[in-house]
């Protein structure tokens, strides 16, 4: 039996097409066991193909040390961004322009091969995201990145020249001036050795200061500095906005300065580290310290880096503590930088310190105590806004639209809470599965969140997914955060090392490239690539035994296709590929010499390699670019020269008699000639629509003019063979002209048809319905828009009939009942066919009918 259609699904089926009936959604929904929350879930989560996302998350990779993008509200992942580890696709760590980012990441001279990425943010602009730049820290190896979000692409690593693991990284200050990283395990600044017995005279914590160029786009290495901390263990930080602005907060969980000692029979870490009822926060002013940088006095230089002494720092008032409830975790400034919220691991409590507050006592000077560094103790209960015990276990804040209103994540319940910051009132919870850890509303680290959504991040999935062996993918949740109840929404595992933080960004926000624009850029600089090779340049240069080739890429050949070298040679290839259409990536593998290279359209990637084996080694294109992508290849061929080889005759091809390979070369003319036509044709309507005015069909007709412009060239090699009486060789360069041909009609009607979508008038929901129907219903078997097939063309069809609406709708419902009508008898004695009853319905005819008309519409477009 089914279910009593409710008001809920009946309402969902109210806006559904008519041809979708209550039945098969009650079907489905019954065969897949589906609540009508789950349908409500989906319907709030789907997003229908062509359709795509409101905003895009960056998340951090955990330690595959990538940063993976995905979409909300679908969750579908965009893409893997390769950061601090090679990523083969992308050519990330292969080629010579990634290899220099990431070698500039290796520390003291050792490569590393890991990371622990974990905190994503975006570059800022009075404290609201701009979609320009993605930062993000790598804890084990205290390094911080930068990533071009106009390719997505990462274009620089900085490794933390003096602490030597860090966690409250990269938190951004309003106006991108400084990216903040925090230390995590105090060491000594310096690289040597001390024993853990001066853990408080020499070990030190501290917080980098990498300072920002936005025009370039890159960290300032020399004018970034170190604030020095005592060894408190530093944990996560966030920067002041607002009357916060020019202050950071870092918050730590080791006041005790407890050094363990577990194997000497001491209490382990954990023990002596949440001994005291009160660990701290740390207080500074950048924009003081800034100032104080710049003076010698100020600082002492580290391994080449300067850093503020603590002493400095609190001489120059730019260096404070105040107590916070004991093992804290996060600490989150509210968007207004009033407030700022911290989370406690081992309490049940957050604590909300307000900012006017903790302004005062700082300037009247009036402290509570000082720390045995010397540090300026604020006063806890004269800091406080309040305390408000939410569950076990608070960690992450994030924020909504609606002012006030936080989100908690309780590690410890797997709960989100929702309160309000404002007036300390909680308001809801919901379950997350299980422990989470960061979580994030869209935005909602800006000054202006949007709320919307959320997402949790769950550190454990243990009974979510299909199982996988005893490693187990993350999950992601979604949550709608858009009513007064929050509602779960959508899981998605993750399968790629322990993501422990995302930020989000509105679609609208993110411009990336479609194309790099100049021809021959290397994407790690922007810049002209040494390398570039534009078509016609293609050539193998010798210095000693360096060798250097130049090499193109285009549908569908890699120019050159031999390349000889000798043993020993240092070879380096740059590949530029030529094209200039969106997605027409093109690739380099060379077999069994571990090289690779990705190479978007516009760009010149390079690949560098010792030819130290000899033998013969195939390359090709590893991108599926076009349907001779298998063609698109090459051979490398390494010769020892103190080595003699036997003489070969080159390849002969088969023997055929004169009049086959006349047959053969009429046969390929001819087929020339026919394509040429076609592209004529193209060329017509292309121009007679005033392609020009569209800017990406304009960079298809280039790359097809391109195609096209090379045809001369070849066949007057044709011809010239054709005289000469060698067939053979004609019938080659006939092929070569055929292939140019191809690909110039294949860029060509790619632009055709994008410019006849930019021409066409929008379709109407019905005549969108009616398509649907159209194909549904098999219509296509035998009519074809715009050509006559084994049925009539529909273009012009109702016209085709007096009244012809009305007579198409009839005929269409019940064909039968007009099998002697002369016009239609005519047409089966045509066609030799009988159009069938396709059973439609009537409301699906009349959709068919407007679909005709929207056709008709476009009928010059065809
Ligand atoms: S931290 S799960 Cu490494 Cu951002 Cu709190
Ligand atoms: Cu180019 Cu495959």
């Amino acid at each position: 039996m089914l279910k009593k259609v409710s008001i809920l699904t009946s309402m969902l089926l109210f806006s559904a097409t008519s041809a979708l009936s209550s039945t098969d959604l009650q079907k489905v929904m019954k065969d897949r066991g589906l609540t009508e929350r789950d349908v409500l879930a989906a319907a709030k989560t789907y997003v229908p193909t062509g359709m795509k996302d409101e905003y895009y998350v960056f998340s951090s990779g955990g330690q595959s040390g990538q940063v993976i993008v995905y979409g909300v509200p679908s969750m579908r992942i965009l893409k893997y961004i390769g950061v601090f580890t090679p990523e083969p696709w992308q050519g990330y760590g292969f080629d010579n322009e990634s290899k220099k980012i990431l070698d500039s990441g290796k520390i003291r001279g050792q490569e590393i091969k890991w990371g622990d990425t974990h905190h994503p943010n975006f570059s800022e602009k009075n404290g609201e995201f701009v979609g320009d730049y993605l930062f993000i820290n790598d804890k084990a190896n205290p390094r911080i990145a930068v990533i071009n979000l106009h390719d997505f692409e990462t274009t620089q690593i900085v490794v933390n020249p003096v602490l030597k693991s860090t966690h409250g990284g990269s938190f951004i200050t309003p106006n991108t001036e400084y990216v903040i990283d925090a230390c995590q395990y105090a060491a000594p600044l310096e690289n040597d050795w001390v024993p853990i017995e001066a853990y408080e005279e020499k070990y030190r914590g501290g917080v980098t200061l990498w300072k920002f160029d936005y025009t370039k786009g890159q960290i300032d290495e020399k004018e970034s500095f170190t604030l020095e901390l005592p060894p408190y263990m530093q944990d996560l930080s966030d920067a002041g906005k607002g009357p916060s602005m020019g202050w950071a907060f870092t918050n730590s969980f080791n006041s005790e300065m407890y050094t363990g000692g577990i194997e000497k029979g001491l209490p382990p870490f954990e023990a002596g580290m949440s001994r005291n009822d009160t660990d701290f926060l740390h207080l500074y002013n950048w924009q003081i310290l800034e100032k104080l940088a710049k003076d010698p006095k100020n600082t002492k230089v580290i391994n080449g880096h300067r850093v503020v002494t603590i002493e400095a720092a609190v001489k120059g008032g730019a260096l404070f503590l105040l107590p916070e409830a004991k093992s804290p975790h996060g600490v989150d400034v509210t968007p207004d930088g009033k407030y700022i919220i911290i989370g406690g691991k081992l309490d049940t409590h957050v604590t909300i310190f307000d900012f006017a507050k903790i302004k005062e006592q700082i300037d009247k000077k009036e402290f509570a105590g000082k720390d045995s560094y010397g540090i300026p103790i604020l006063d806890f209960k004269k800091s406080l806004h309040g305390q408000l015990e939410l569950g076990l276990g608070p960690l992450h804040n994030t924020f909504d639209e609606k002012d006030g209103i936080v989100y908690t994540s309780l590690y410890v319940d797997s709960q989100v809470v929702k309160w309000n910051f404002r007036d300390l009132k909680l308001l809801d919870r919901v379950n997350v599965h299980y422990n989470i850890g960061h979580l994030d509303s869209m935005e909602g680290k800006s000054t202006k969140p949007k709320g919307k959504y959320g997402i949790a991040l769950n550190k454990l999935s243990i009974d979510r997914f299909l199982p996988v062996g005893p490693l187990h993918p993350q999950n992601h949740q979604l949550i709608d955060l858009a009513g007064d109840k929050m509602e779960l929404l959508y899981d998605m595992p993750i399968g790629l090392g322990e993501p422990h933080d995302v930020v989000s960004i509105h679609a609208s926000k993110i411009k990336p490239k479609k194309t790099y624009d100049k021809m021959g850029t290397n994407s790690r600089t922007g810049e002209a690539h040494e390398g570039a090779t534009l078509a016609g340049q293609e050539r193998v240069e010798r210095d000693g035994n360096k060798v250097k080739v130049y090499m193109t890429a285009v549908r569908s050949h890699l120019n050159p296709e031999h390349i000889e070298v000798n043993k020993g040679d240092e070879v380096t290839i740059y590949i530029t590929n030529l094209e200039r259409a969106q997605d027409e990536t093109h690739a380099f593998g060379l077999s069994g010499l571990n090289v690779h290279a990705s190479v978007e359209p516009g760009k010149t990637s390079s690949v560098t390699f010792t030819a130290d084996l000899e033998g013969v080694f195939p390359y090709y294109c590893t991108e599926f670019c076009s349907a001779l992508h298998l063609e698109m290849m090459g051979y490398l061929k390494v010769k020892d020269p103190k080595k003699q080889y036997p003489d070969y005759k080159a390849a002969k091809v088969s023997k055929m008699t004169p009049e086959e390979l006349q047959k053969e070369y009429n046969k390929i003319v001819a087929t020339n000639k026919a394509t040429d036509d076609v592209i004529q044709s193209v060329v017509k309507f292309l121009k007679e629509k005033g392609f020009e005015k569209y800017p990406e069909v304009k960079s298809l007709v280039t790359d097809a003019l391109d195609q096209y412009n090379k045809i001369p060239h070849e066949k007057a090699k044709a011809d010239e063979a054709f005289k000469a009486g060698d067939m053979n060789t004609a019938i080659l360069w006939e092929n070569q002209v055929w292939q140019y041909m191809v690909k110039t009609a294949d860029a060509g009607l790619r632009a055709k048809n994008l410019l006849a979508k930019e021409l066409s008038t929008k379709m109407s929901e019905k005549a969108r319905l009616g398509e649907e129907a159209y194909l549904r219903g098999g219509c296509n078997g035998c009519h074809v828009v715009g050509q006559v097939s084994s049925g009539p063309d529909i273009t012009g069809a109702l016209l085709r009939h007096e009244n012809g609406e009305k007579f198409l709708y009839n005929f269409i419902l019940d064909p039968a009942k007009y099998y002697s009508d002369p016009y239609i008898d005519a047409m089966i004695k045509t066609f030799n066919l009988r159009m069938p009853n396709q059973n439609m319905k009537p409301e699906e005819v009349k959709n068919i009918i407007e679909y005709m008309k929207w056709i008709d519409e476009n009928a010059d477009l065809q």
